[in-house]
């Protein structure tokens, strides 16, 4: 004779069929995820002979959205994971210049050991892949030895969790005190309160997508990149800075 069905076995039994689901189409999203990267890798020639911007993304840190008690401004772009970002278009044969350059900071106590960790390919989120700056408005600097025409800029900050950094300015120069053919690529500080001027775009939420700056070959030796702190703390952080660009003709 059958045992009489429970129904709080029914119920646990469903759940566990859910997880099991879950757990088995969780790597084969993450694989699409993947083979959606690697797709740029062979991305052919399109009009005007550009190419998709190839970017090796690091492995996401968290899944979730945003807690509500998070302090973010009118204008933070909200948290949308489900929102992909469009490929970017570059001349073919561009390469990772930042990874040749000189770098400084303004914060002194930043060793040049430190700030190599900004040119090192790890773009992970483990704290050792982070390095840490002083509180306040600071910079990091490159010097590309050369001018270059840059293209694309990458910024990763920390995408160890869900935060949004402020004033976040990415600035080019032709001298390294930056008085000489100053242009600004990026500048969300909208309330201006690292006094590098008004800001008109948007701050968002790190990602391991980091941030994707057009910089539409503009021709420079030097670039800065600001920041102020985060919703999450006073320092400053970064994981990897990438420029892709060449050589000034
Ligand atoms: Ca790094
Ligand atoms: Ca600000």
């Amino acid at each position: 004779m059958k045992a009489p069905i429970n129904p709080l076995w029914v119920q646990l039994r469903v759940l566990l069929q859910l997880g099991l689901t879950c757990a088995v189409l969780h790597p084969s999203l993450n694989q699409c995820v993947q083979a959606a990267d690697a797709a740029t890798d062979r991305g052919a020639p399109g009009a005007g002979g550009m190419v998709p911007l190839i970017l090796d993304l690091p492995k996401a840190a968290f899944v979730g959205t945003p807690p509500s008690d998070l302090q973010t401004n009118s204008y933070t772009e909200p948290y949308d994971p489900n929102k992909s970002r469009p490929p970017m278009l570059v001349p073919p044969g561009l390469k990772n210049i930042a990874r040749g350059s000189k770098r400084t900071c303004s914060d002194t106590n930043a060793t040049a050991e430190v700030l190599a960790k900004l040119t090192d390919e790890d773009k992970d989120a483990y704290d050792e892949s982070i390095i840490f700056l002083r509180r306040g408005t600071q910079y990091v600097q490159m010097e590309l030895g050369n001018p270059h025409e840059l293209f694309a800029i990458v910024i990763w900050h920390a995408h160890n969790m869900l935060k949004v950094y402020h004033d976040v300015i990415v600035q080019v120069a032709d001298d390294p005190d930056f008085k000489q053919s100053v242009h600004t690529l990026f500048n969300n500080d909208q309330d201006n309160t690292s006094g590098v001027g008004v800001g008109t775009d948007r701050e968002y939420f790190e990602t391991r997508e980091g941030k994707l700056i057009d910089a539409k070959g503009i021709k420079a030796r030097y670039i800065r990149f600001y920041s102020r702190g985060s919703t999450n703390g006073g320092l400053n952080e970064y994981t990897e800075i990438e420029v892709y660009g060449r050589p000034a003709r």
